[in-house]
Order: C-alpha cells, then structure tokens, then sequence
C-alpha cells in the first residue's frame, strides 16, 4: 500500500442523505401515547405508543431537548440506515409544561432483550452455530457503524434487542446516548504528509475498541452464560475485579468451555486484550474464521449458557451493573488516552524502492556504488 492512500484510509460513502428535521406538531395528533413504560435509557425513558394512521405499535424515547439528546438523536438517525440498528420512524419537538422535548419515534422490537431470550430457550438447544449468527448480527451493526466513523460506546446486552418472538427474527442495536463521531484529521488533510508532525495527527482513538471489548465481553457471555470478570463478593464492582480487568485476567473454566471450539476462544482472546492497540479491530473480526464460518465446524452440542443463565437469573442484575461500570471506565480512559502512531510502521514506498534497488546493486559486479542508508 502506498503511503498516501495510507493517510486516505478510510472510505468516503456515498449513500443517501435523509435530513433530520424534527416535525413541530403535537405528537398526539399522530400518535396514541401509551403509559406502558418500555425501559429506561442513557438519557431518557421509553414508551409504548401507536400511530393513528396505520395502527402500529411503537416504542418512544422522551427526551429532555439539551444538546446531549441532539447528538443521540443526530448520531442513531445517520446510523439507523443499517437493517442491524433500531430504525427511527419520526422525530418530534414539543412542549410539555415550559420543557422543550425531543420525542423518538421507534419501530417496535417485540421479542426483548438478548439474554432473556437465551436463558428462555427451551424447545431446542443453543448451539455454537446459532451463537455464531446472533454474533455476525451484532458484527453487521458494529462494522456499519465504525464504517461511518461512529463509535457506540455503550454496547451491553440491554441494548441488544429481538424484532419478534419469531425462532429467526432479527437482532438490533439500540440507544446511542453514549455515541460519539471518532473524527479523524486523516480524512481533510491540509498539509504535506511527509512534513506534518506527530501531534498534528492528534491523538490516536480508541473508542472503537471500546465497542471491540464489550464484543468480547458479549460473546463470552453468550457461549457460557457468565461473564469473563466478576467480582467474588457478589458487589457490582470490587477492587479485585477491576485489577483483574486491567490484567485482563479471566479463563475458560472446561465445566462450560470444553466442547468450545477453539477458534471462538481465540477470537474472544483477541477481543479482551488489554491494551486497545492490540485488540482485534471490526475489520479483523469480519475476516476471522469463526465468524465467516469457513473451515471451522461449530460444534452442535448444546451449549452451556441457557441452563447457566436459568439458573443463575439471580445474578444477571449484578453483571449488567458490572458491564454498565466497566464501560464507564473505559469512555472516561479512551476520552483521555493520548498516543501517537509510530511513525517507522508506516510503509514508505520511496524507501521500499531504494531497499529493491540496493539489493540489485548488491548483485551487480565490482564498480558500481551502494548507497548507505
Ligand atoms: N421494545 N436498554 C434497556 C424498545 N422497541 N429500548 C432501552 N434505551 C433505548 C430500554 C432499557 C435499552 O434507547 C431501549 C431503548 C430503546 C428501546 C426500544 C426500542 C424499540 C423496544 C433504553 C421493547 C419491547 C419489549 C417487549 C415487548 C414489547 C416491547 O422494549 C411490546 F410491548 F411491544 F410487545
């Protein structure tokens, strides 16, 4: 690759524009509010609603209009483009008593969260096959939107919701209270790369990552129906727990793991490497075996993590604390990580020309000069 495309990396896409103007009726002349509370979100609470015109049940997420819930709003309506993210229907503007609201009208996802649909599995076996495509669905979302150089940082299980009860329906990423545009300073170079200097570059990112370990931390769960670190006093977060975490200490107890392929226990090894720059990018994730599928046999024993999640429902709260905890770590660490790429991995095509042409001069007969570099 040759240096300059090396600063162009990431793709422009072309896709369709769909602004966001917020609609400024009252919501109650298109909607029939439901008192129902669905769930309660980042920044604000959802309700069931359904639209007049066409009957349909809706999930609705009343926000305080501050321009936190405008970037949320902002960032899930860009994203939502993808089949993988809860799609936006209608945004709307209103007044309730002085208070200025943003009102997000959402499809409805009747077939609840991730995990509770693993633990009530009963009529047939979760198998290793079916981990690897709820995994590939939570892949489509995060890939999409690390593509358009968001970063969801806030990918827990409660945000991981089914479109029905139906045995295929489809799973779908919700709730970008906690986004953020990873903007690069790659993407509008105004300087000549090879003068521009190291804090130019600014600060290499790791939010994405963030969304890489959550992954890890998701696909763990879902092969064993426990969590890689907890903390033994059964307190959502100990001290022993977060040392743990930053050594990345954990292991693949064989009561739940033996009959795990290996392939998965790599991937997920490279999913929870501590230091953000080594851990397996989206990219990396997309091209690994296990999730391709290719040349790797899922085994179709049951796995373990229906029965472990039954059994330990007890427990679940606690490791949704843990993992809502440990991402508020994270944003807080990669919002202050400061590091600068080093410049000798860059490849340099100049240089790669001379080494070649060295070694050709090395081959041809007394006389003629190499260069020392
Ligand atoms: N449908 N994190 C946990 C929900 N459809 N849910 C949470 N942040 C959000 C709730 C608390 C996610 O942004 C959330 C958000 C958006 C939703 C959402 C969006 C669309 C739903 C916080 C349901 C649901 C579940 C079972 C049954 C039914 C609906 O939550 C229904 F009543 F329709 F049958």
């Amino acid at each position: 690759m040759s240096f300059i495309t090396n600063l162009w990396k990431q793709p422009k896409i072309t896709r369709p524009v769909r602004s966001l103007r917020p609609k400024k009726n009252a919501i109650t002349d298109d909607y029939v509010l439901s008192k129902t509370v669905l769930g309660v979100g980042v920044n604000g609470k959802v309700l069931a609603c359904t639209s007049k015109k066409t009957g349909e049940k809706h999930a609705l997420k009343v926000l305080r209009d501050v321009p936190k819930a405008r970037r949320e709003v902002d960032l899930h309506w860009r994203a939502c483009v993808s089949d993988y993210i809860v799609d936006i229907v209608d945004v709307y503007e209103n007044s309730f008593g002085g208070q200025k609201c943003l009102l997000v009208v959402m499809e409805c996802m009747e077939g609840g969260e991730l995990f509770t649909r693993i633990q009530e599995h009963s009529e047939h076996p979760f198998t290793e096959r079916e981990a690897a495509s709820v995994a590939r669905q939570i892949c489509a979302a995060l890939s999409h939107l690390h593509h358009l150089n968001l970063a969801h940082r806030d990918l827990k299980p409660e945000n991981l919701l089914y479109k029905s009860k139906a045995r295929d329906s489809v799973l779908k990423l919700t709730d970008f209270g906690f986004a953020k545009e990873v903007t690069s300073k790659m993407q509008t170079p105004c300087y000549t790369p090879y003068y521009v200097a190291p804090e130019v570059l600014g600060p290499e990112k790791y939010d994405k990552s963030c969304d890489m370990w959550s992954l890890g931390v998701i696909l763990y769960i879902l092969l064993c129906g426990y969590p890689p670190f907890y903390s033994a006093s059964g307190a959502a977060i100990s001290p022993g727990m977060k040392r743990r975490i930053r050594l990345g200490q954990y292991t693949y107890p064989d009561a739940e793991w033996k009959s795990v392929s290996s392939e998965v226990k790599q991937m997920i090894s490279g999913l929870l490497r501590t230091d953000p720059a080594e851990r397996l990018s989206m990219e990396q994730v997309l091209c690994h075996a296990w999730i391709t599928g290719q040349g790797v046999v899922h085994p179709q024993e049951p796995l373990m993590s229906a029965r472990v999640l039954a059994e330990e429902s007890h427990m679940w709260e606690e490791t949704q604390e843990e993992m809502a905890h440990a991402l508020a770590t994270m944003r807080v660490d990669t919002d202050k990580v400061t590091r600068v790429k080093e410049m000798d991995t860059i490849a340099n095509p100049m240089l790669e020309r001379r080494r070649k042409k060295q070694n050709v001069d090395a081959k041809t007969p007394a006389g003629s000069v190499g260069s020392p570099v």
